[in-house]
């Protein structure tokens, strides 16, 4: 049976909700009205199938709560989601939700809404701020334990094969939060069979092109590969052309296992191109608008709140292919 994909809140220490105390106050931040609240989202950009589904998750969930909602897409550039956020702020809106593309760099802009009394709600990706009360709560995954899937399923498909299993990997976006835990959660595991190695690992930057571009150079510059290692979906179907183009047999030549469980990710691990897929939920708007509502009325909300997810073999995806919702 899967586990259904659900919230787990995590009970937050004393010291983060008391750092998630107040919610909007008298400042700059609208503190919501009677005809609902303003949110001002800054998201990434629309580089993959899972940000698709996302977008499309926060957009009909503010519709069906209610909420106005002012939307920017960053592609994939921090210096544009920082304009949003200051955009955001001028327009006094009553809580800003953004997914940051990197982990580092949003502290004075963080600070800036922090001075104009409007909460920050960090969906899907986090930073390393050392200063927690620059936001009210993160929505999303523990992408350490995506990775830590990943791998531990490699290690017991590997514990019957003699000799070196040469992997190669391919990052997502320099410097984001899911690339360096995927990473981390992924070495962490198969550190456990000394003859799991990554010999080639570099970023594919989330896109399909990406992902085929590192591949072809990865085929051309390693000739025993054995496991491609794709932080999502999307890279790992573009490690699937370059594997393809290059006369190999994806999920059987070279094994693969990628992170998200999109539709287009799944039907190829339906077809048995791709050999293992960890889930990772984009549908977190309900949850956002929920979170949204307590901090505008300065309700104390837990300090991270992790999607529950699971994983599938090629057996498992076909089964639940027909009814994903993404
Ligand atoms: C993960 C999300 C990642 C997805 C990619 O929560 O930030 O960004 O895994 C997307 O598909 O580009």
């Amino acid at each position: 049976m899967f586990k259904k994909t659900f919230v787990t809140v995590i009970a937050a220490t004393t010291l983060a909700l008391t750092a998630c105390g107040g919610g909007a106050g008298t400042g700059g931040g609208g503190g919501g009205s009677e005809d609902g609240i303003t949110m001002g989202f800054a998201q990434v950009g629309a580089e993959s199938g899972w940000r698709t589904a996302n977008t499309k998750s926060v957009q009909e969930s503010a519709k069906e709560a209610g909420v106005d909602l002012k939307f920017s897409d960053a592609q994939q550039k921090q210096e544009n989601q920082i304009k949003a956020i200051r955009s955001y702020i001028q327009q006094q809106v009553d809580v800003i939700a953004f997914s940051p593309v990197v982990e580092s760099g949003w502290d004075t802009v963080l600070k800036e809404a922090k001075d104009a009394d409007i909460p920050v709600i960090l969906t899907d990706r986090s930073v390393d701020s050392a200063d927690t009360s620059l936001y009210k709560t993160f929505l999303g995954s523990d992408f350490v334990e995506e990775g830590k899937k990943a791998g531990d399923w490699l290690v017991e498909d590997s514990a019957s094969t003699e000799g070196p299993v040469n992997i190669v990997e391919l990052q997502g976006t320099t410097g984001a939060a899911p690339a360096i835990d995927r990473k981390e959660g992924f070495e962490a595991a198969i550190a456990a069979d000394p003859d799991l190695k990554i010999v080639e690992s570099q970023t594919g930057d989330f896109t399909r092109s990406g992902g085929k571009q590192v591949m072809e150079a990865f085929l051309k510059n390693t000739p025993d590969i054995d496991v491609v290692y794709a932080h999502n979906d999307d890279m790992g179907l573009g490690a699937i052309e370059a594997i393809e183009a290059a006369g190999k047999v994806p999920g059987k030549d070279i094994k693969i296992i990628t992170v998200d469980a999109v539709k287009d990710g799944m039907a190829a691990l339906a077809e048995g191109k791709i050999n293992y897929i960890v889930e990772c939920n984009p549908l977190l708007g309900d949850q956002l608008m929920d979170l949204a509502a307590k901090v505008v009325a300065g309700e104390e909300v837990p300090a991270r709140v992790v999607t529950e997810e699971s994983a599938f073999t090629p057996e498992q995806a076909k089964e639940v292919l027909a009814s994903r919702e993404y």
